[in-house]
């Protein structure tokens, strides 16, 4: 069957469908990701009030993409104390936060329980509030560093307080690209194991891609297509999200960003062919506010939250530092003509703007 065929008639593509969908123009891409994303939310666009928290930056790993950890670019190693994370929150609950997503280097200088000590202490502080915690990366490093098997680590994960894992640490799961960008870390078979058998235990987690650097389109649709695999197997995901590369301090040398095309494409993509994952998430920490409200019309239904700071993206260039004002963040989707639905971490509608 002809691609834009399949297309009229919703069918599932594969491997070869997905990187011709790169050669269709972007009104084409955009039009069937649209209807899809009407069909299952009309014009609803879903955030939260969240609060990200990075608690150190001191790390094992060398990922060339990386500007955050401490390296020599990046002279400034700083581990959080407990009583300094706990104040964030505090002061963050204060603006009604529903959520803190939290999301570390891998530090070998702290014991297991600095790490589990943080979601234990914000538990039992503020259980009102989702802790969205620990990459598969983290994990990954978690368990191999203090001789446990992933299963009991996510054991302790759940019992300390973690509601759900965010999607960090998935780069791009082709393993010569994943060799040279970050040799050494979580593997493509390691993350999604972690996340299968976090999905078994009955709770739910995220998916990133980080792209715009050394992987070609076809990656990218692997990439999603073993996300999708997975997703047939435990339906545990809930939101796909494509990261844009940010290139300031690091050590990969790439002279190109990502187009805005590109960006809408691979958004638009995301949606026509991960049919199981039900939300797209535009983070516009590393889009720009106005790419991720554009992105929208391409198959975006969710826009991450408030964040109010952040140091991942920004530490390599994204203009995220400090988050955006929940006021601004309401009128910047409304006046782009979408409402916005503020939601809980597992998307259940709390109000509509
Ligand atoms: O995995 C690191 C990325 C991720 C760069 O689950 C970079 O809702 C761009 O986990 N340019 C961590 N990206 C962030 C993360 C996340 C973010 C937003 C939402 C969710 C969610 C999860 O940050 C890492 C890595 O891929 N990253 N360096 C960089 N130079």
């Amino acid at each position: 069957m002809e691609l834009l065929e399949k297309l009229e008639s919703n069918g599932r593509l594969g491997f070869e469908d997905g990187v011709k969908l790169y050669d269709l123009d972007i009104y084409t891409l955009g039009k069937y990701a649209d209807r899809r994303r009407k069909e299952l939310y009309g014009k609803k666009s879903f955030f939260n009030i969240n609060r990200h928290i990075n608690p150190t930056n001191i790390c094992k790993d060398i990922c060339k993409f990386c500007a955050f950890s401490a390296n020599r670019k990046n002279p400034n190693p700083y581990t959080m104390s407990h009583d300094e994370i706990l104040s964030i929150v505090e002061d963050a609950s204060k603006r009604g936060i529903k959520e803190v997503h939290i999301v570390s280097a891998h530090n070998d200088k702290v014991p297991l329980e600095w790490y589990m000590g943080i979601f234990k202490k914000i538990k039992r502080n503020f259980p009102h509030i989702h802790i969205k915690a620990l990459t598969a990366a983290e994990v990954n490093f978690l368990a191999k560093e203090h001789g446990m098997g992933y299963q009991e680590l996510i054991d302790l994960m759940v019992q300390s307080g973690v509601d759900s894992m965010p999607g960090g640490g998935a780069e791009i799961f082709d393993e010569e690209v994943r060799d040279f960008i970050c040799k050494g870390k979580v593997s493509s078979q390691e993350w999604l194991q972690i996340h299968r058998l976090w999905h078994k235990s009955g709770r739910k987690s995220n998916a990133t891609m980080l792209f715009g650097h050394i992987e070609s389109r076809a990656h990218r649709i692997d990439h999603m297509l073993r996300l999708r695999n997975l997703q047939d197997e435990t339906g545990g995901f809930n939101c796909f999200i494509p990261l844009i590369y940010q290139r300031q301090n690091n050590y990969l040398k790439v002279e190109d960003f990502v187009t805005g095309q590109e960006y809408l494409k691979t958004i638009a993509i995301a949606r026509i062919l991960l049919d199981n994952i039900p939300h797209i998430k535009a983070y516009w920490a590393t889009t720009t506010l106005n790419l991720a409200l554009v992105a929208q019309e391409f198959g975006a239904d969710d826009l991450d939250g408030t964040i109010e700071h952040e140091s991942i993206q920004s530490a390599a260039g994204a203009g995220s530092r400090n988050g955006v004002a929940l006021d601004e963040f309401v009128a910047l989707i409304k006046d782009s003509g979408f409402t916005p639905v503020e939601r809980d971490s597992l998307y259940n509608e709390l109000k509509v703007w």
